[in-house]
């Protein structure tokens, strides 16, 4: 079946004459209720007489100090932000609400027969801080498959995208163009009271997240086979739904992507695809438009499309040197990627002093089920090389490898090697995290984000002072 004919076709936006409305197209289906939305009822409250308390009391409380270096590099190590969602230790990793990956892999239910946690079981811990059972994430999974289809426009969209443009320039455009489906902006249009603002973005949430997989699949299936998308099973899980619409039929592939959609999700409020989703997100931009902007910056090499770029370099490797390679020629590669001025891909961390839980954690599972795959080896071997040849380099703080040092040969041994696709799972994944912390941003009224800045005059006068 063709990806037209595949997806259930919804009506096109209409526009309106003055004020312009998003026109719900996808609300005319009948969905399936999880359950969360009432779970979220009972929390917003109490979280937001905690924050509105812990403001009174302690509003003056200072948390940073902020250097002129810190203004010209990026604003590393600001203390700025809040984000309820997870909190990245620089030694430890990752908590996503206190919870580290080894313990999210042990707690976090598992579909039937699985080793790895469903990524609907994070996003229930990401937005209400518990951790589900079984049911309540089979009810999410249910409740995903009912809104997964994408409008009929979004589809004509896709389908016309020259296969020359990169899958996630495409994903984030698909995205934004679903800005048509805003509960969230129907809301606002409608003058809905700014107390409920967190509802419809909560709705908007559950129906992005639900349709990322159809819209990446979509583009797949355009860029790399025929076209041809499979349907969605409502009794499948989120990951098992995508990896079939994406054409594999491999549970073990599917296992990868439980884990993969897990472990991506969130690495707290910092870093340039989490950011930006709120930074968007707080001049009321809706959830699509503002996860469209993130996935603009995650497509950047130093953040999401490092995964490509690990790829394309190990893959250079192989071409000159072959499955043999040595340490010695290792190094020679690491060491004439960085005297070209290039950065050494999947190594380094802005906030990271050690290597990646993420990493760590995807080198298990490369030791479990492909030991002896030379792509793995040769990973390994870099982890053993390329930390030595980046400290005597002397630049990087972080010379341990992060995430990115280790999906893509994950990927490629379960036949999925189109690197450049690669960013747009980590896209899909991403979601889980930033948009339940928009949820949040909203049921706590965070205001427009705005920080101040300076001229160098400006600092200079301040400093000479
Ligand atoms: N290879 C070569 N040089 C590196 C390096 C690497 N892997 N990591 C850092 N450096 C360099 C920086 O470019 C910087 O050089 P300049 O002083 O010439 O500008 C210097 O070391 C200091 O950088 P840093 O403070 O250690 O790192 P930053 O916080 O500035 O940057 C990051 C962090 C991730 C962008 C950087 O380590 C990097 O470019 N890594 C390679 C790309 C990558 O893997 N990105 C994915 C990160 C995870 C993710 O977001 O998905």
């Amino acid at each position: 079946m063709a990806v037209r004919s595949a997806l259930r076709l919804l009506r096109p936006l209409s526009k309106g004459n003055t004020r312009w409305t998003p026109n719900l197209t996808s609300a005319r289906y009948e969905t399936t209720d999880c359950g969360l939305k009432d779970i979220m009822a009972d929390l917003v409250p109490e979280k937001q007489k905690q924050v509105k308390e812990f403001r009174a009391k302690h509003g003056d409380f200072v948390v940073g100090d902020v250097t002129v270096d810190m203004m010209y590099g990026g604003m590393r190590g600001i203390r700025g932000l809040v984000t309820e969602t997870s909190l990245l230790d620089p030694e430890e990793g990752i908590r996503f609400r206190g919870y580290s990956i080894p313990e999210c892999q042990e707690l976090l239910p598992k579909a039937d027969g699985g080793a790895e946690p469903l990524p609907e079981g994070l996003f229930y811990l990401l937005l209400t801080g518990n951790i589900p059972t079984k049911d309540e994430v089979r009810a999410i999974s249910r409740d995903w498959a009912s809104r997964a289809d994408l409008p009929q426009h979004v589809v004509q969209m896709v389908n016309n995208f020259p296969t020359s443009l990169h899958p996630m320039a495409q994903f984030s455009a698909a995205v934004t163009a679903m800005h048509s489906e805003s509960k969230f902006a129907k809301a606002y249009a409608d003058g809905t009271h700014k107390t409920k603002y967190w509802e419809s973005t909560y709705e908007d949430a559950m129906d992005l997240i639900a349709k990322l997989p159809t819209l990446a699949s979509a583009i797949y299936c355009n860029v790399y086979r025929d076209g041809k998308v499979g349907a969605i099973d409502p009794n499948k899980d989120w990951s098992a739904n995508f990896t079939s619409m994406l054409g594999y039929d491999n549970n073990m592939f599917t296992e990868l992507m439980r884990l993969y959609l897990t472990i991506h999700a969130d690495h707290e409020g910092g870093n340039v695809s989490a950011h930006t989703c709120h930074l968007v997100g707080s001049a009321l931009s809706d959830p699509y438009l503002s996860f469209s902007a993130g996935m603009n910056g995650l497509a950047g090499p130093l953040h999401g499309l490092a995964n490509q770029e690990v790829l394309v370099w190990l893959t250079n490797v192989f071409e000159q040197v072959g499955s043999n390679v040595t340490k010695d020629q290792l190094r020679e590669f690491l060491w004439s990627t960085l005297n070209s001025g290039q950065v050494v891909p999947g190594f380094g961390h802005a906030v990271l002093r050690k290597t990646d839980p993420r990493y760590m954690c995807q080198r298990e599972f490369a030791q479990k089920h492909l030991p002896d795959d030379p792509m793995f080896h040769l990973v390994s071997q870099l982890f053993e090389v390329a930390p030595d040849v980046l400290t005597e380099h002397g630049k990087t703080k972080n010379p341990w490898p992060n995430v990115d040092a280790h999906s893509g040969v994950l990927l490629q041994y379960y036949g999925m090697t189109e690197m450049s696709y690669y960013t747009v799972l980590f896209g899909v994944s991403r979601a889980l995290g930033v948009l339940s912390s928009l949820v949040w941003d909203r049921a706590l009224g965070l205001p427009i984000e705005r920080p101040k800045s300076f001229t160098t005059e400006a600092l200079i006068k301040m400093a000479s002072k």
